[in-house]
């Protein structure tokens, strides 16, 4: 049987890592044959709630878990970490501005992107959920190259949700199944400026596009839809998503780690893909294969969707901007 890996999420005590942590450990994530040691991390006022998460982990008699840690230090909680899940971040409080979310989320991820860098194997794959996600990849991937060790590529966002939203409501657009649907594209930013682009997407070899065949749709229903159903989950439940986000999170991962057939989107540090400047942890379309992803190269990109790209771009220039300070 295969030696256990480690598998630290940090957040460990919210909404999603109660969803994420069992599937986890059940191995939805790793494989049915792989074994798994959870390293928790949490905020000291948490330790008593990530305690009892690990009782009722114990009373699942998971046979793929192997071990636990719970932790309020960054250093223990990544030591020799092959995954890194960063799910706690700090929500926006009521009177709290944009900018200062972004520093007070700035100074958590240079900690633990330092203390990944130091701690956790060389080869971890790390995956950003706390919002704004893709800047707080930037923020923890550039603390952790002024250490070394890990591969700065290894740092990515989490668009998987938008991928996934944007998939159902094709599906439900087309009257295709959702399992029918390939090569769907996410770009940019996960916030409602991401661009979720369907121009690719076949079923069964049929043109989604084609079949949809509806600009108007797209432009006035479909992406905003996408782009603001975390408010409407909200709205409707009290409470933000978080068994769809566990579980894009999951599908993220598992991609990574084990591969995929099919496009998936991935918020990853660009290499100067499509004009995005370097670093910049951006939505691509990406196939992953032997624990390896690779941006999907040479899509055409229409003047709709260049303009789509740039205004995402925009708003993650501004963020990369105010958190410029934080970083040197
Ligand atoms: P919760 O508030 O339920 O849980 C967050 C947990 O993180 C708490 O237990 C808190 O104590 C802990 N935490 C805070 N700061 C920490 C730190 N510095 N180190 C370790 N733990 C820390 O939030 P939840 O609903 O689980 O959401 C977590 C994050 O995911 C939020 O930032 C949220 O905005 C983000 N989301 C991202 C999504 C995505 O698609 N990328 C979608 C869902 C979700 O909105």
């Amino acid at each position: 049987s295969k030696a256990p890996v480690r598998v630290a999420v940090t957040g460990a005590a919210g909404q999603i890592g109660y969803s994420l942590l069992f599937r986890i450990a059940s191995g939805e994530m790793l494989g049915k044959d792989q074994p798994v040691i959870l390293q928790l991390l949490d905020l000291p006022q948490a330790q008593k709630a990530v305690k009892g998460v690990m009782m009722e982990l114990d009373d699942c008699a998971f046979p793929l878990l192997a071990g636990m840690v719970a932790t309020d230090d960054p250093n223990v909680a990544f030591k020799d970490a092959d995954y890194c899940l960063l799910v706690g971040a700090r929500p926006r409080g009521p009177g709290m501005e944009r900018a200062d979310l972004l520093t007070a989320n700035g100074a958590i991820f240079t900690v633990q992107g330092k203390a990944i860098a130091e701690n956790a194997s060389e080869n971890v794959k790390v995956l950003v959920v706390g919002n704004p996600c893709n800047t707080n990849a930037y923020i923890a991937r550039a603390a952790a190259i002024k250490v070394g060790r890990t591969n700065p590529a290894n740092y990515h966002g989490m668009l998987r949700l938008d991928h996934n939203r944007a998939l159902t409501q094709l599906a439900q657009k087309s009257g295709r199944s959702v399992s029918s649907l390939k090569k769907m594209v996410v770009w940019g930013n996960h916030s409602p400026s991401m661009y979720a682009d369907y121009r690719f997407c076949t079923s069964n070899g049929d043109s989604i596009k084609d079949l949809i065949n509806d600009h108007a749709w797209n432009n006035d229903v479909f992406l905003p839809t996408v782009g603001k159903r975390g408010a409407a989950i909200i709205e409707a439940r009290g409470l933000s998503s978080a068994a769809s986000a566990a579980n894009a999170a999951i599908d993220h991962m598992r991609d990574w780690a084990l591969g995929s057939d099919d496009w998936v989107t991935m918020g990853v540090p660009s290499d100067g893909s499509y004009g995005i400047p370097e670093g910049v942890v951006f939505g691509f379309p990406c196939e992953c294969k032997n624990g390896e992803f690779k941006i999907i190269q040479g899509l055409e990109i229409d003047e709709y969707s260049k303009g789509k790209i740039a205004n995402t771009l925009k708003e993650l220039e501004e963020e990369r901007a105010a958190v410029a300070d934080m970083l040197k």
